[in-house]
């Protein structure tokens, strides 16, 4: 039995891009992150040769997920997300979720490796090297310390933002595979396209919202990041906008871009859908086009809380060639 990917929240008439593999396919998909972890790099998933050799794998998963992820890379959609349930997850197996900042996972483990091997399908895999020390594959766990903060080692409700919105080379896409829920089981990804909050703004408030009447703090992990350089909040089309935007660091730097930056906040609320992910599930969100968030929940710290692993995908890994540590993909 494919195990269940979503809550019952998102409303019913949305049409949910999204893949459930057979259990013939999830077979398919762990033997491939299995093969990765005999690869020559020693199943370390940051080696450059491992990351070659995600990259070839890659190519050879199920084709309906490669059709998926093919379409979503051209066409993300008027939600500008993809879901993937019934990836290899085995709850036997999982070791206890990790408690501690900045924690990371950079051995092969099926887990890491199937979050790999989907990225590397859809793009480059990068990372900061002043986040989560450099690693690719990030876990998303809450850590005591950090419970009220507005980070992902947080457990207050998390504001709507894109992610890394403040740096010139965010990704293009996020992905986040579910290895174990939280306890009650309604700890929810929310997440919101401004291609659906669109039609809900006035041109007058697009028009401003367009101009670069708005600064975005770096988090303080950020050292190098340029909290005063001015950016539009929506850029590209007018109709078909592309969001720089992150309700807990972004400030307007006018009365008048603030009511715009609020509207577009409550218009981005009003079409917002939450997504409980369960093990085996992964959701890829297109970060020019989608806010991310997550609603409050009740951590233990017992060994079992919550726990996601993230990738960051560029779709082009040249732009970013200046940032980057050498030709690795690490960017400064
Ligand atoms: O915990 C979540 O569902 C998402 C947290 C988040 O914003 C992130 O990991 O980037
Ligand atoms: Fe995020």
């Amino acid at each position: 039995m494919p195990i269940s990917l979503l809550s019952h929240r998102i409303p019913e008439d949305i049409d949910l891009p999204s893949v459930t593999l057979t259990d013939r396919e999830r077979t398919e998909v762990r033997a491939l992150a299995e093969e990765l972890h005999r690869c020559p790099a020693a199943g370390q998933v940051d080696d450059p040769r491992w990351l070659t050799q995600a990259r070839r794998q890659s190519c050879r998963l199920p084709v309906r997920l490669l059709e998926a992820l093919r379409d979503f890379r051209s066409a993300p959609g008027p939600g500008g997300y993809l879901l993937v349930g019934n990836l290899p997850v085995d709850a036997e197996t999982l070791p206890d979720t990790p408690s501690v900042a900045d924690s990371v996972e950079r051995r092969a483990t099926v887990a890491a490796s199937t979050a790999m091997l989907l990225g590397q399908q859809l793009g480059d895999v990068f990372a900061f090297r002043n986040e989560k020390h450099g690693a690719l594959v990030h876990n998303v766990v809450p850590v005591p310390a950090l419970a009220a903060s507005q980070s992902n080692g947080g457990s207050v409700e998390l504001e709507l933002h894109n992610e890394n919105a403040f740096h010139p080379h965010r990704p293009d896409l996020i992905g986040l595979l579910c290895l174990r829920s939280d306890h009650e089981g309604t700890a929810g990804t929310l997440f919101s396209s401004i291609r659906r909050a669109r039609v809900l703004l006035a041109d007058s408030d697009v028009a401003i919202l367009r101009r670069p009447r708005f600064v975005t703090e770096a988090p303080p992990s950020f050292r190098a990041g340029d909290a005063t350089t001015a950016h539009c909040v929506l850029n590209g089309s007018f109709d078909d906008p592309d969001i720089q935007v992150d309700f807990s660091a972004t400030r307007a730097l006018d009365d008048a871009a603030g009511a715009a930056l609020r509207r577009l906040g409550a218009a981005l609320a009003e079409v917002a859908s939450e997504l409980v992910l369960r093990p085996g599930g992964m959701a890829f969100l297109d970060n020019r086009l989608v806010v991310h968030g997550r609603t409050e929940f009740t951590p233990r710290y017992d060994g079992s809380d919550r726990w996601l692993h993230r990738v960051y995908v560029h779709l082009d890994g040249r732009p970013s060639r200046s940032h980057r540590i050498g030709p690795g993909p690490v960017l400064a």
